[in-house]
């Protein structure tokens, strides 16, 4: 499982999922399964495109693996908004965060592990 962190402006792109039910509401970085095949870049190219409507470019890991209860494991990697404006079509909705806010915002679990890494990159080191 592939995650992407875009970041524009000092502000990290996070959009609210409406399933399953127990994490509908809370806030995840966008990304979704690598299929047979597909790179990381690849994945991440094609679910942002899906989901986002946005082209991306790129792909330096951020953060630890996250292993997954089904033996599956999300990565982040950090990705380049190349064209578009991101559109909420497969979440419920979208917010461009800053460092602070990220720290106050209901994240999945899962992707919680990663906010002290997206605070270095939100705060330009
Ligand atoms: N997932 C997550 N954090 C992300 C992206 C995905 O925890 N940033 C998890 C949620 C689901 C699984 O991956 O358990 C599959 O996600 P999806 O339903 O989006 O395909």
């Amino acid at each position: 499982m592939v995650a992407a962190a875009i970041i524009v402006d000092g502000r990290l792109l996070l959009a609210q999922r409406t399933r399953p039910p127990e994490l509908a509401g809370l806030w995840e970085l966008p990304g979704g399964k690598a299929e047979a095949g597909e790179t990381a870049e690849d994945a991440l190219r094609r679910e942002l495109r899906e989901e986002l409507g946005i082209e991306v470019s790129g792909g330096d890991r951020i953060g630890d693996d996250v292993p997954l209860p089904d033996g599956r494991v999300l990565r982040a990697y950090r990705v380049e908004l190349v064209s578009g404006t991101p559109v909420a079509l497969d979440h419920a909705d979208l917010r461009w965060v800053d460092g602070r806010e990220l720290g106050e915002i209901d994240l999945v679990g899962n992707d919680r592990g990663w906010v002290p890494d997206l605070r270095l990159h939100l705060n330009g080191w």
